[in-house]
C-alpha cells in the first residue's frame, strides 16, 4: 500500500514538476518524504542571523560539548520529544520523526526564541533585561510545540486562533516542565520563562497561567497586560505591532482555563487535561475560535471521561471561570 501511494504520489510530483506548480511540488515532496529518524542537531549562529551560516555543535549521538547553551538546547529538546512519545505517543514535530533542529547564539543580544516554521531559534538576549532563551525549558517546550501546532490544526497566528496557538505552546512548555520535574498540578508554578530574565530584573517570568497578568509589574514594562476573562479581552490591531491582535496577551484566557482544569481535575496536568486538550488541538482548524475550542475540550473530555465525568465538569467549570460558557 505505501508502495501504491509512492506510486501515485510520485506520479503526481512529475506533474507538478512538469506544470512548474512549486507549491504543489513543495506538498507532495512533504508527503513523499520518507518519515524522519527524530534525531536532534543543533547548530550555533556565532550572533549571525543568517541561519545557512551557522556551524553544526552537536548532533543525536554526540556527547556533551562545551557550550551550555548548545547543551541546554539539545537537552531540552531530547526531553520535549520524550514527553510528546510517552504521553501522546506522538513521534517528533510532525507525527513521523520529523528531526529536531535548533539554532543558539542567534543575532546580537537577541531578546526571543521563536519557531519559523522548519526549526526552533534562540537568542542570547541582551544580559541587562534578558538571559540566554535556552535556560528554560518550559520556553524551549512553547517553541518546539509552535511545530506540534502547525502540524495539527495550523491555527492561524492572529487574533483568537494566534491566542490558542500561543496558549497551546504555553501549555504544552508547562506540561513538559512538570513532566520533567514530576510536579502536580497543585505543585508546578505555572510561570512561563521564569529563567529568561536577570536576576537583576523585578519579574517573575514572562507569563503567569495561574494567574495572568500578574508575571510582573515594574517600572521597566509595567503591569503584566494578560487578560484572565474574555471581559478584559483585548482587542489589538491584526499588525506586528499590535501582536497580531495580541496573540501572546489573550493567551491568558485559555491559559487560565487550562490551569483551572488541571486544578479542578488534580492529579497530574500531562494526565487526562493534558488528553483533552492535545486531542481538542488534533481536531481543531486554522481558524478553531475560543468559544469553538471551549466546546471541543468539553466534548473531548466527556468522549475520553464520559458524559458528567468529574473531568468533563471541571472542563465546563473552567471555561464558565473566564467567561466562555459551553
Ligand atoms: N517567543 C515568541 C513565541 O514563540 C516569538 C514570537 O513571537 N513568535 O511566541
Ligand atoms: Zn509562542
Ligand atoms: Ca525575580
Amino acid at each position: 500500500n505505501a508502495e501504491i501511494r509512492d506510486a501515485a504520489l510520485g506520479t503526481l510530483l512529475t506533474t507538478a514538476r512538469l506544470r512548474g506548480q512549486r507549491e504543489v511540488r513543495g506538498l507532495i515532496a512533504r508527503a513523499v518524504a520518507a518519515p524522519g529518524d527524530g534525531r536532534r542537531t543543533v547548530f550555533d549562529c556565532a550572533h549571525g542571523t543568517f541561519l545557512p551560516f551557522a556551524t553544526l555543535a552537536r548532533s543525536e549521538d554526540d556527547a556533551p560539548v562545551a557550550d551550555e547553551s548548545v547543551n541546554r538546547a539539545f537537552d531540552g529538546f531530547g526531553v520535549t520529544r520524550g514527553f510528546y512519545r510517552e504521553i501522546f505517543e506522538r513521534d517528533s514535530i510532525d507525527g513521523r520523526g520529523m528531526r529536531l533542529q535548533g539554532y543558539v547564539h542567534r543575532g546580537d543580544r537577541y531578546n526571543n526564541a521563536f519557531w519559523d516554521g522548519q526549526e526552533m531559534v534562540f537568542g542570547d538576549g541582551d544580559g541587562q533585561i534578558f538571559s540566554d532563551f535556552t535556560g528554560s525549558l518550559d520556553v524551549i517546550a512553547h517553541e518546539l510545540a509552535h511545530g506540534v501546532t502547525e502540524h495539527t490544526a495550523n491555527l492561524e497566528y492572529r487574533t483568537q486562533s494566534g491566542a490558542l496557538n500561543e496558549s497551546c505552546s504555553d501549555v504544552a512548555g508547562s506540561m513538559v516542565k512538570q513532566w520533567h520535574l514530576g510536579q502536580s498540578a497543585d505543585q508546578a508554578d505555572w510561570l512561563i520563562g521564569p529563567e529568561v530574565f536577570t536576576p537583576g530584573i523585578d519579574a517573575d517570568a514572562l507569563r503567569s497561567m495561574k494567574a495572568p497578568g500578574t508575571a510582573f509589574d515594574n517600572k521597566l514594562f509595567g503591569k503584566d497586560p494578560q487578560p484572565d476573562h474574555m471581559e478584559r479581552y483585548m482587542d489589538l490591531p491584526d499588525t506586528e505591532e499590535g501582536d497580531y491582535g495580541g496573540v501572546h496577551l489573550n493567551s491568558g484566557i485559555p491559559n487560565k482555563a487550562f490551569y483551572l482544569v488541571a486544578t479542578g481535575i488534580g492529579g497530574n496536568s500531562w494526565e487526562a487535561p493534558g488528553h483533552i486538550w492535545y486531542e481538542s488541538l488534533k481536531a481543531s482548524t486554522a481558524t478553531t475560535q475560543f468559544q469553538e475550542f471551549a466546546d471541543r475540550t468539553h466534548a473531548k473530555a466527556g468522549e475520553l471521561y464520559g458524559a458528567g465525568s468529574a473531568e468533563q465538569q471541571a472542563v465546563a467549570a473552567a471555561w464558565d471561570e473566564v467567561g466562555l460558557r459551553i
